[in-house]
Parts: structure tokens; sequence; C-alpha cells
């Protein structure tokens, strides 16, 4: 494994109007991609912290479109926050920290960009659902996300990672890991291949519809893992949607379909024992209603159609991103075990067939809610 690397922290939050005096920092989360710290102040007496963030510039490519569309979206949201006179606004939205030199981001002498934010208190971002309670409150939080970016005006917002969603591509990006087979990991491998390659169709479906004209591009999240919100610790409401630098066009089920895989499964992302693996039909129920409390107003509806299809293609999507990974070396995701990301790819596969087991159970799950 490769050693966990080392930031100035202190210095590097010096670049960006976070005022008082330096304490100490810490990192943050369990993101697969940007390293996270909170830093923390004293204001004159007042214990403050900040979000120091790098963004993984090996992902994506062009940080500076990246910190665009943050840019606007969180300024969209906050102003639509203010005028709904909505309280305790500056925690329903990420709130950018300006640099010294008014920019969003700073670059390091070694190439690398930063960004901060406000630190949002007394909240918290799980990554297990254990209650239908939550299921269904980050489900209507990323709900409500779209809402608000639905009247978001001007240019189409940059695509930070061409292609995020286009299970066409990424299911070709895997066929080539695997004639690669950069690792050499192939021959231990060749039934999960098989699976994958067995389940190719999945990857048109909704691009299908969507070239029929039948499903709108919207501003999308595109990465609506359980983590990636934060919930109120008193009301337990789903609070804030962090996470936003896949927020770009894309399809509003690709958000709903990876709200289905992190909340209705039974275990960890990457639980080790893939027989433990299910799919909760509660939890599934509550991600129905709390996304459609928000959204069931301006969801076409071939979108309600698909909201049960969205949860398997997202999983499907998953399992061979994490296969080709794995067939690749370990290159994308952080890993933190050997073969963590085939541990990984073995769980989405578990799902995907859970969820066809139940798919009518699910889908009789959306007809109800819509009746
Ligand atoms: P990654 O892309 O690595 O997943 P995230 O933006 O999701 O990075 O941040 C990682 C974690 O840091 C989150 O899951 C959350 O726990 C914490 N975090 C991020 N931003 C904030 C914030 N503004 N306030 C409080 N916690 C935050
Ligand atoms: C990554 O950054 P994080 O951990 O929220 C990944 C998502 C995957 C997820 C799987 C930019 O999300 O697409 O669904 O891991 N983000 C990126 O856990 O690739
Ligand atoms: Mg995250």
């Amino acid at each position: 494994m490769p050693a966990k690397r080392t930031y100035d922290i202190r210095s590097l939050a010096r670049q960006f109007a976070m005022p008082g005096d330096y304490m100490s920092h810490a990192p943050c989360g369990y993101g697969h991609i940007n390293d996270t710290y909170e830093v923390r102040f004293n204001q004159a007496g007042t214990a403050v912290r900040y979000i120091l963030q790098r963004i993984n510039h090996e992902v994506f490519t062009q940080p500076e479109d990246v910190m665009e569309n943050i840019r606007r979206v969180t300024t969209h949201i906050a102003d639509r926050l203010d005028a709904l006179g909505e309280p305790d606004a500056s925690r329903k939205v990420l709130t950018l920290i300006p640099c010294r030199d008014g920019r969003f981001w700073h670059r390091d002498a070694e190439g690398n960009h930063w960004r901060g934010y406000f630190y949002i208190e007394g909240a918290e971002a799980h990554n297990h659902v254990n209650s239908t309670a939550l299921a269904e409150e980050a489900a209507r939080a990323f709900g409500v996300f779209q809402r608000h970016l639905s009247t978001m005006g001007g240019k189409r917002l940059a695509d930070t990672i061409p292609d995020f969603h286009n299970t066409r591509a990424r299911f070709n990006v895997f066929r080539r890991a695997v004639e690669e087979n950069r690792a050499g990991r192939r021959d231990s491998v060749a039934r999960e291949i098989d699976w994958c390659l067995s389940r190719e169709a999945t990857a048109d479906l909704l691009l299908d519809l969507f070239a029929a004209g039948k499903l709108p591009e919207r501003i999308t999240h595109n990465d609506t893992k359980i983590n990636n919100v934060l919930m109120d610790h008193q009301s337990g409401e789903g609070l804030c949607v962090m996470d936003l630098d896949t927020v770009m066009p894309g399809l509003a089920l690709y958000d709903f379909g990876d709200l289905v895989r992190t909340t209705t499964i039974s275990t960890a992302e990457d639980e080790r024992d893939s027989t433990k693996v299910m799919l909760r039909l509660p939890m599934f129920e509550a991600v129905v209603r709390g996304y459609l409390s928000a959204a069931s107003d301006f969801l076409a509806a071939e979108e309600v159609n698909q909201l049960a299809f969205s949860g398997k293609l997202i999983t499907f999507e998953l399992a061979t991103r994490f296969l080709a990974d794995h067939l690749n070396g370990d290159t994308y995701f952080k890993t933190h075990r050997p073969n963590h990301n085939l541990d990984r790819f073995r769980v989405q596969v578990a799902l995907v067939d859970d969820l066809d087991r139940q798919y009518s159970q699910m889908q009789d799950i959306v007809g109800a809610a819509m009746a």
C-alpha cells in the first residue's frame, strides 16, 4: 500500500480567509477520492473549524472547472434558501471560503488544488443506514437538491468527468481493463468477469430511453451515496448535500439509483462476506417516499417508471468499476487492504442478484407510492 501523503495543512489553511490562531487539524470522513481535513482556529476566544480539501486531480483533471461548477451551484442554492426565508440556511448548503487572492481555490507548489468550506456543525454523514427515517430523509435531501437546481440558469455546467454515468462507456472501459490485464489478475477473476459480461445489456437501457427523448437531462449530483449528505444530530433532518465535484448535467435516475445502492444494502459496501448482502425492501420504500416527496412534481413519467431499475443499473455500474480497478492494480479508488476492490465488487454483485429477486416487489412499492 503506498504511504499516505502528508501536507502542511497549517500553511495551506493560511492561504484562505480562515481567520484566527491555528489550533489543530485532523483527517475527516471516509471518501474514496479526495483528501479532507478539518482545521480548528481560535477566533478571539471562540473555537471555529473549517473544511480544507485537496481535489484529486488524477480523477478531476480540470479542477478549475470543478470549482466553477461548485461556485455556481452553491451560490444558486444559497440564493434560493435566502429567497425562501429558510432558517439556518448556512447549514443547508456548502459555503466556499475565498482565498486571500479572491479565488476559491489554491494551487500549491506541487500542483495540488485546495478548497475550503464552512464546517457544518451539529451534523454527521453516515456510512451505513440503520433506520428507515434516515433513508427517507437522505433521499428527500437529494430530491430537494435536484429541485433547487432545476431553476438554475446560465450556460451548461462543465462535465467534470465526461461520461461519468455513461454505462455503455463504463462497460467498454471495463472490457479494456480485462484485455489489458495490467496487474496480471485476470485469470484469478475469470468467473467475476463472466458475471459482468453476461449482464452487458443492462448498460444500455437508460441511454436508449434518453436517446428516444423519454428521459430529460437535468443538473444532477451524480454521487449520491449515503455518506455524501449531512444529517442533523438533533432532528435527524437531511441537512446538507456535500461532495459536489460531480454535479453536472445528468439523469435524475443516476442520483436515485445510487441512493438505492447505498441505503438498501444490509452491509457495508466492502463487506468481506458477500453472503450477508441483502436488499432491504423497507429501506427501498423509505427512499422512494423521501425522494418523491421532493421530486414527484418535476419528474417525467418515464423517470418514475425506471426508479427500481436505476438501483440495479448503478449497482451494476459500480460492480464493473470496482472490478476494472482491481484488474488495473487499484489505481482509482482508495484501497485499505489487499483485494479491497474485489470485495467491493462481490458486494455489488450480491446486491444486483438480490435486486433481481425482489424486483417485482420494488415495482409494486413505486406503483403504490404514485397511486
Ligand atoms: P470525498 O470526495 O473524498 O468523498 P467529501 O466531500 O464527501 O469527500 O468529504 C468527506 C467527508 O468530510 C464527508 O463525508 C464529511 O464527513 C466531511 N465533510 C465534508 N465537508 C464537510 C462540511 N462542510 N462540514 C462538515 N463535514 C464535512
Ligand atoms: C467515489 O468520493 P466518494 O467516496 O463519495 C466515487 C463514486 C462511487 C463511490 C463508491 C468521483 O465516491 O462515483 O460511486 O466512490 N466518486 C468518483 O463508493 O469517482
Ligand atoms: Mg464523499
